[in-house]
């Protein structure tokens, strides 16, 4: 093909005008005098979008030109957020569309202002996808996400009366106006049905999968646009519809309800994102959509490598798949099913180009949180994918007797199949066995892995694991949520430094210059004074902007103590209105997160941190110097009018239980100083920014590792020895704090007291209170405060996901980028 493909889109000023009072007309309907913020919002949405699609194209053509690798990013979760600022900013328009909308009598924020967030993932592991999109887009790399079209993301949270109460969150209305659908590349895919042992025309064993249900996917391609505009790729979402072949026969059949009902089930599996930490509920549906994730996007990725070769020998050369933890881990067996049973390709060879394509991306230690199948569900849900699972088992095991002959806990321990009953599929031990590649997404954390999660896979696979230390995108974390930060950096040290972080050292000095400093600090109290409309809308809590910002904002979970937060707000509470000991500078305590719909204890903290705010408020005595604010239904875009207000980031998990951790780096470029553990990245955070500028505390995972096989944590002696520790458990456990509730909150010292505590809140208490004390003291000096604030902004480059996905891309993918032409 040859010429101009497309019509040539503008990007002035002028241009964009024309373009949205286009779209307001002949996509919306609607007189360009008479529109409403909303309709400009999306307007302007469909501006974008056009043009995200002429680049799109245009990438796409680039790649297929060079016939370069393509890296496919399988994930059941992509916590985008917002969409629109981020594209206007990545395709250097923001200017020209707030001139623009100027023009249209309203304005650039309030507009990006009325989208709402996809919130198509948890937390951590869907943001991380979020953030490798962008770094693989502007690093100019073939690398495409895949994953599901919900109808409905994570559940809103609302407060009431202090109890999280969850409502739907139906982003589906937002969708038209990001992606576009592709009917033309839709695929079928097959589940249920039985296998019926056969032989083919050579008398060999050809067992036939018969008798299945079908589902279609249905893809929808959201452009992700790489910073500067000209590489942009695509996160392809299916969604599950009912299989059009499957209804007419139903239909023909005469029976016209149970066709509609066929359509009813189909849809249910792209319905709705299960939240994590919700474990039994509806399991069934959950392996379905795991499956349909993995057979959809393998449909696609075998038929985009046939466009190019006639047998599978290069596929290992021109794919390479990785696994966002064990949720698409049957891909293993998909890829297998695909290539022996329809491509005919011999078994060993198979296993041999599955191998080398996939990788497996680990971000849990926690035991309860592996994901294990029943054999009696996938022998009915997947019979032919679970022979393969049976043969995959049988040749590693063959190979693990041979290697440790004799060794029988060695072989139950790594077997693909635990023994019942009920017997059950271990999928990440399907995943480590059918990846070339294992890693772990934190120093730490890797460590753990080859220690205490697969030490028997470590040590018959040692070059199999490796360390990808997380990081997060600068774009979104820092010229999005914090533009004017963003602003302040480039006029001391020039531009660049958003797509090579590291040259944030060169901030280095400013720290000691009294005038950069000076800005630094009104950059952030601009920051703060935002945050407290914000609080104030939404909770009518009403918080100083000159009292320190001390942060606590992720996924509610006994693991990231929340709870020990708590009992430090309550340590100083009492110290204050009892002991007359005031806090050095008045604090605000800003709490945000969600609790899985079933995860009683963690409601139950969201309802302590209401009343112990309540009960601060109601006191004369204290609320002048301390106060509480839960910012309800925690997301991106929360998280980016949060971050950049925040003094203090505390990362307090139970060391050896927090991955990785991405908030941690997010706080810290935004200049706020971390309380933390000796957990997850924080480590690798405290060694980059110098342990002078962090405030370290509480036991390493090693201590805690080692009181737990020793069985001498004893938090009893310890609330009996420690009369303050006393103090703040009773006081949490009688009626203080819930007035009008007796005993609503007594659990917690039974809880707190048992030997068998799991995360050790007792343990780091003193530390961790002591530290807080150090930290506000030191903020009181503001010179010293802004020092070591804009040393962490200075040196936490290191943790930008453009050299995670370097590492990736040369450690595992042998990916290289496919720069733009001058031409484009
Ligand atoms: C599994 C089965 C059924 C339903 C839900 C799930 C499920 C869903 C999401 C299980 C886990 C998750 C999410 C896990 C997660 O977010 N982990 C975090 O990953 C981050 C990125 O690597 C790390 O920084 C965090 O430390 C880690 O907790």
């Amino acid at each position: 093909m040859e010429g101009e493909l497309y019509v040539r889109l503008g990007y002035t000023m002028d241009a964009l005008y024309r373009s949205i009072t286009r779209h307001l007309a002949y996509s919306l309907g609607v007189v360009p005098t008479q529109a409403s913020k909303r309709d400009i919002y999306l307007a302007l949405s469909y501006s974008v979008r056009d043009r995200l699609l002429e680049k799109m194209l245009k990438t796409n053509q680039r790649y297929e030109d060079s016939g370069a690798k393509r890296l496919y990013y399988l994930s059941m979760e992509f916590l985008i957020g917002r969409s629109l600022a981020n594209n206007l900013r990545a395709m250097k328009i923001y200017d020209q569309v707030a001139e623009a909308l100027e023009l249209l009598g309203t304005d650039v924020e309030t507009i990006c202002d009325q989208e709402r967030d996809a919130a198509l993932g948890n937390g951590g592991l869907g943001r991380l996808a979020a953030c490798f999109l962008d770094s693989m887009a502007s690093l100019d790399m073939p690398g495409f996400g895949y994953g599901l079209h919900y109808d409905y993301g994570l559940f809103e949270q609302d407060i009431s009366n202090g109890y999280q109460r969850e409502k739907p969150d139906s982003w589906i209305s937002e969708a038209p106006a990001l992606q576009v659908e592709r009917a033309d590349a839709a695929c079928i895919v097959p589940m249920y049905g039985r296998i019926e042992e056969t032989k083919d025309k050579w008398g060999r064993h050809n067992p036939l999968w018969l008798g299945w249900n079908l589902v279609t996917g249905v893809p929808y391609d959201i452009p992700i646009a790489g910073y500067g505009g000209l590489t942009v790729n695509r996160l392809r979402l299916f969604a599950a519809r009912p299989s059009t072949e499957f209804d007419i026969k139903i239909f023909n059949e005469g029976d016209y309800l149970r066709a509609v009902e066929q359509k009813i089930e189909s849809e249910k599996i792209s319905k709705i994102l299960y939240p994590k930490d919700s474990y039994e509920a509806g399991r069934e549906l959950r392996l379905i959509q795991e499956y349909f994730l993995v057979a959809c996007s393998l449909n696609d990725i075998v038929r985009t490598y046939e466009k190019d070769y006639s047998d599978y020998n290069k596929f290992p050369e021109k794919v390479a798949i990785q696994l966002n933890d064990t949720h698409p881990a049957l891909a293993v067996a998909e890829l297998m099913r695909i290539l022996v049973d329809q491509k005919w390709v011999p078994w060993e060879r198979a296993w041999d180009i599955t191998n080398r394509t996939i990788a497996y991306t680990n971000h849990t230690l926690l035991p309860e949180a592996l994901e294990k199948w029943p054999e009696s569900l996938l022998a009915r849900l997947l019979p032919r994918h679970l022979q393969f699972i049976y043969d995959i088992n049988q040749q590693f095991l063959d190979r693990v007797v041979t290697l440790w002959p004799g060794d029988v806990d060695r072989m139950r321990n790594m077997s693909i199949v635990e023994e019942g009953p009920p017997r059950q599929v271990r999928m990440a031990n399907l995943a480590i066995v059918g990846a070339h590649s294992v890693n772990g997404v934190s120093a730490l954390h890797t460590d753990l892995i080859k220690k205490s999660l697969a030490p028997n896979f470590f040590e018959m696979w040692p070059e199999r694991f490796n360390n990808k230390t997380n990081g997060i995108t600068p774009r979104r974390w820092l010229c999005v949520a914090n533009p004017n930060l963003h602003d302040l950096i480039e006029d001391a040290i020039g531009p660049g430094f958003v797509t090579d972080l590291e040259r944030l050292r060169e901030l280095e000095p400013f720290a000691e210059d009294p005038v950069f400093c000076e800005k630094f600090l009104q950059v952030k109290h601009g920051n703060k004074e935002r945050l407290k409309d914000v609080i104030f809308n939404t909770t009518v809590v009403e918080v100083d902007p000159a009292s320190l910002f001390d942060v606590q904002v992720k996924r509610i979970h006994e693991y990231k103590r929340q709870l020990m937060n708590v009992l430090g707000i309550i340590w100083e509470y009492l110290a204050l209105t009892e002991d007359g000991v005031e806090p050095a500078n008045p604090k605000t305590f800003i709490f945000a997160g969600k609790a899985a719909p079933g995860y009683w204890a963690a409601k139950q903290l969201i309802k302590l941190i209401h009343n112990v705010g309540n009960t601060i408020e109601d006191d004369p005595k204290a609320r002048d110097f301390l106060k509480v604010a839960f910012a309800p239904n925690f997301r991106v875009t929360l998280a980016e009018q949060i971050i950049p207000a925040a003094d203090i980031s505390q990362q307090i998990s139970t060391a050896g239980f927090e991955a990785s951790g991405t908030g941690n780096m997010k706080f810290a470029l935004n200049g706020a100083l971390t309380i933390g553990t000796m957990d997850g990245a924080n480590i690798e955070i405290s060694q980059k920014v110098g342990r002078e500028n962090i405030y370290i505390c509480g036991l390493t995972a090693y201590e805690i590792e080692k009181m737990k096989r020793a069985g001498s944590y004893k938090p009893k002696a310890m609330y009996d020895k420690h009369p303050m520790i006393k103090r703040v458990v009773d006081s949490l456990a009688s009626d203080r704090f819930c007035p009008r509730e007796s005993g609503l909150f007594a659990w917690l010292k039974d809880y707190l007291l048992a030997d068998n505590e799991m995360f050790f809140h007792l343990a780091d208490l003193e530390s961790y209170v002591k530290t807080r004390e150090l930290s506000t003291k030191e903020y009181v000096d503001k010179t010293l405060w802004a020092k070591k604030a804009i040393l962490n902004v200075a040196r936490v480059g290191h943790f930008s996901s453009d050299r995670t996905i370097r590492q990736y891309a040369d450690e595992i993918w042998d990916l290289v980028p496919i720069p733009p032409t001058e031409a484009e």
